[in-house]
């Protein structure tokens, strides 16, 4: 085993430093290492104490993420020696001080408090994140943390997982003193001054406990939050019952029951989903044939055309970054619209708490509005956001290619056009390269990077590292049309569309969905994303369809009558000056008279039904993506899902959940569907039959390419 806690002693104290870079996990070897030098420490009268320290840039993180996959994978991974590190350090004759820098997280932190005494530097961060992996603290956390900081701070640390910041941990009794200066050498001070002392077990200390009234309407009120944000998931409601042990129980049987839970979240599909994610998003980050010597050009300023919905978003994003951003509109009246709606959506954030006016105002001096050309030949990148119009859109590349400077990127926000088409109406098709953003583009986290065929490798490896500096999370796809996201969303629509032409009313087909975990029903989002939007595009396209096949009309009927989705106050719902939506009582009226005119038998759909056939949609245009390669693994389209289309992260993206639910099961039903609806688009993609013919997942398929 290598050797990854280091044993160095400073006179009578003993620092054991775990390195094992980069965020210092309790892989296997880490809490052998430890219990080894707390073990040689005990056996050395010359030491009086010992402190417990991360090399590098933090604390330990966790436990070894990495190890629950292998455990999801029946592939052995084990805890067991984390568990008796913890009983080891508690145990210790001489005192052990945990000495905190970067973040003290899951397994870290839960070791940090089976240690006597916790230190740490301001700038630390503590947590129990567990449940964002569909865990719980699972190394007596849920048991020791409300011994330190009472139930109800115990409680909400467990069941929603957001870290806290040295201060508040150590006011809360996490942590006993905050080290100005350097860390070792304060933590060794500090370890000193207790040495010879009794040290205090945590798992004995009752004083924080509380009393009963208190901590009832404490665990109470966790579970409304946990149903109102963590809606769907197991693990939160797992954390407040282990909680809820703690002050109940004595604490082997509060860890019993810890235990118990744990595992129970551990087997659970919600984990294996999420710790997919977590993994996923760091995955695609990883470009194949891109490696770390591809020059990444360092963005300072940039160019924004277009100051509507998108790119006053997108210039929100580029400030919020600290980066000093152009806005171009052709006319003053739209540029100050533009402007306008900007300080409204600050002001907005404001309101909500989420930034301070000073911030506002620091942002708001980075964006530059102008009518003209000014600066556009110095900005690192050029981003055009105007109507999705491809000869529009042509002319402005042609515009931008005789001012920007050489090297600069020239990113296009289109969602569905060409990348190669606008490229080409450059002399450098090379530096153009799309980069579609998700309306609300200063909310919705996800950045399409679409690669060209000419786009370089600088330019795209600039680009996935400038989604990082941008707070988003940066996806390459391929140039298809709707590229990754938009193309699987529109077999998704169809389907929940041809729900209602057969007689199932927009509530029902969007509360299905809603029920299986999606952020909005996909009628709802394509009301507020605008019918007319789908409408028009498939006029401009209707000379491809196929004749005889079944298409979803119903969309088109409303726009026709003018209802557009939330714009004009009526699509499949009816919307209030709130936005608040309620049914539209005319839509099934609609739906039936098509209905007989095309011939469409009418049938309530369970909700099994109406989630397979919209998620079984989205998997089967997923499966094809990734065969012709315009997505690079099947993570990379969960990610896309996970993060621009509301799907639920504990489902682990579709391709992830198609997995969960075995790709034979998933084959099986399309071709059930193709034969009862006969239609050509219920064919399984091949690559799908294939990896159920095998009995494989998108998973292992993903690994077999890397
Ligand atoms: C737990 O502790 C359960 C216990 O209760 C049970 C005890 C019995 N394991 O995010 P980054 C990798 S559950 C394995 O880019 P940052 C990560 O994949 C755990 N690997 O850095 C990446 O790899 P690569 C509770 C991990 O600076 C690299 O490290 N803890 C782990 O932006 C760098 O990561 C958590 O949930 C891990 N625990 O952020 C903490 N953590 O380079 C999860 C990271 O190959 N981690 N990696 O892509 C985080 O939140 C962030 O990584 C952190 C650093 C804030 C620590």
């Amino acid at each position: 085993m290598p050797n990854l806690v280091n044993y160095s002693t400073d006179l009578d104290v003993a620092v054991l430093t775990v390195e094992n870079p980069p965020v210092n996990a309790l892989s296997p070897g880490v809490p052998e290492g430890i219990a080894a030098g707390v073990a040689q420490a005990n056996a050395d009268a010359a030491i009086r104490a010992i402190v417990l320290i991360g090399g590098g840039r933090t604390f330990i993180a966790g436990a070894d993420i990495r190890e629950f996959e292998k455990i999801h994978a029946g592939q052995g991974g084990g805890l067991g020696a984390i568990m008796s590190l913890l009983g080891e350090l508690e145990n210790s004759g001489k005192p052990v001080v945990a000495a905190i820098h970067g973040t003290a997280l899951g397994g870290g932190l839960e070791v940090a408090m089976a240690c006597h005494y916790r230190v740490a530097v301001a700038s630390a961060q503590a947590g129990q994140p567990e449940v964002k992996l569909g865990i719980i603290p699972g190394g007596e956390g849920t048991q020791r943390l409300p011994r330190l900081a009472g139930v109800a701070a115990a409680v909400n640390l467990c069941a929603f997982g957001d870290p806290i910041p040295a201060a508040q941990a150590h006011a809360a009794g996490i942590f006993d003193a905050i080290v100005e200066g350097e860390l070792r050498a304060g933590a060794v001070e500090f370890a000193r001054s207790v040495a010879g002392t009794k040290p205090p077990k945590t798992s004995e200390r009752m004083e924080k406990l509380g009393d009963a009234a208190a901590n009832e309407a404490a665990i109470a009120a966790a579970r409304v939050e946990a149903n109102k944000r963590m809606r769907g998931q197991t693990a939160p409601h797992a954390a407040i019952d282990a909680v809820d042990a703690a002050w109940r129980l004595p604490f082997a049987d509060g860890c019993k029951k810890e235990a118990e839970l744990f595992e129970a979240c551990l087997k659970g599909d919600q984990s294996k989903g999420l710790i997919h994610a977590f993994f996923g998003e760091r995955t695609v980050a990883k470009i194949p044939g891109i490696g770390k010597d591809v020059p990444v050009m360092p963005i300072r300023s940039a160019a924004v055309i277009g100051a509507g919905t998108m790119g006053g978003g997108i210039t929100m994003v580029y400030a919020n970054a600290g980066i000093p951003v152009r806005m171009k509109e052709t006319t003053q009246e739209a540029l100050d619209k533009g402007m306008a709606t900007i300080r409204r959506n600050y002001e907005n954030s404001v309101k909500r708490g989420r930034f301070t006016q000073e911030y506002v105002e620091q942002r708001l001096a980075l964006i530059t509005p102008q009518l003209s050309w000014d600066g556009f030949d110095t900005a690192d990148i050029v981003v055009e956001a105007v109507f999705e119009n491809m000869e529009l859109k042509k002319k402005i590349f042609a515009e931008i290619d005789g001012i920007a400077k050489a090297g600069a990127v020239l990113a296009s926000n289109t969602s569905t056009l060409d990348i190669d088409a606008i490229a080409a109406a450059t002399k450098r098709p090379e530096s153009v390269i799309g980069h579609h953003f998700f309306s609300p583009a200063n909310v919705m986290r996800l950045l399409e990077i679409v690669r060209g065929k000419a786009s370089s490798d600088s330019v795209i490896a600039t680009s996935m590292d400038l989604a990082k500096k941008l707070r988003k999370v940066g996806v390459l796809v391929g140039n298809c049309r709707g590229f990754v996201g938009n193309r699987m969303f529109g077999p998704y629509c169809r389907e929940s569309i041809f729900l209602v032409e057969e007689g199932n009313t927009p509530e029902r087909v969007d509360g299905a969905l809603y029920r299986f975990g999606m952020a909005m029903g996909p009628l709802a989002v394509q009301d507020l994303a605008g019918l007319d939007v789908g409408w028009r595009i498939r006029k401009e396209y209707k000379h491809l369809e196929e004749a005889g096949v079944r298409h979803a009309e119903l969309d088109s009927l409303l726009c026709e009558q003018g209802h557009y989705g939330q714009k004009t106050g009526k699509g499949f719902f009816v919307y209030d000056a709130n936005r608040k939506a309620s049914p539209n009582v005319e839509v099934m009226g609609m739906a039936a008279s098509y209905a007989a005119g095309a011939g469409i038998g009418q049938r309530e759909a369970s909700d099994e039904e109406i989630v397979e056939r919209c998620v079984y949609a989205l998997v089967n245009e997923g499966a094809r993506l990734l065969e012709e390669g315009f997505a690079l693994r099947s993570v990379d389209i969960d990610i896309v899902y996970l993060n621009g289309y509301g799907f639920p992260a504990w489902r682990g993206g579709p391709m992830k959940y198609a997995d969960l639910v075995g790709l034979g099961k998933v084959c099986a039903k399309i071709r059930e569907f193709g034969v009862r609806f006969g239609h050509p688009f219920w064919k399984p993609a091949p690559l799908l039959e294939r990896l159920a013919a095998e009995g494989s997942s998108f998973s292992a398929y993903d690994r077999g390419k890397a």
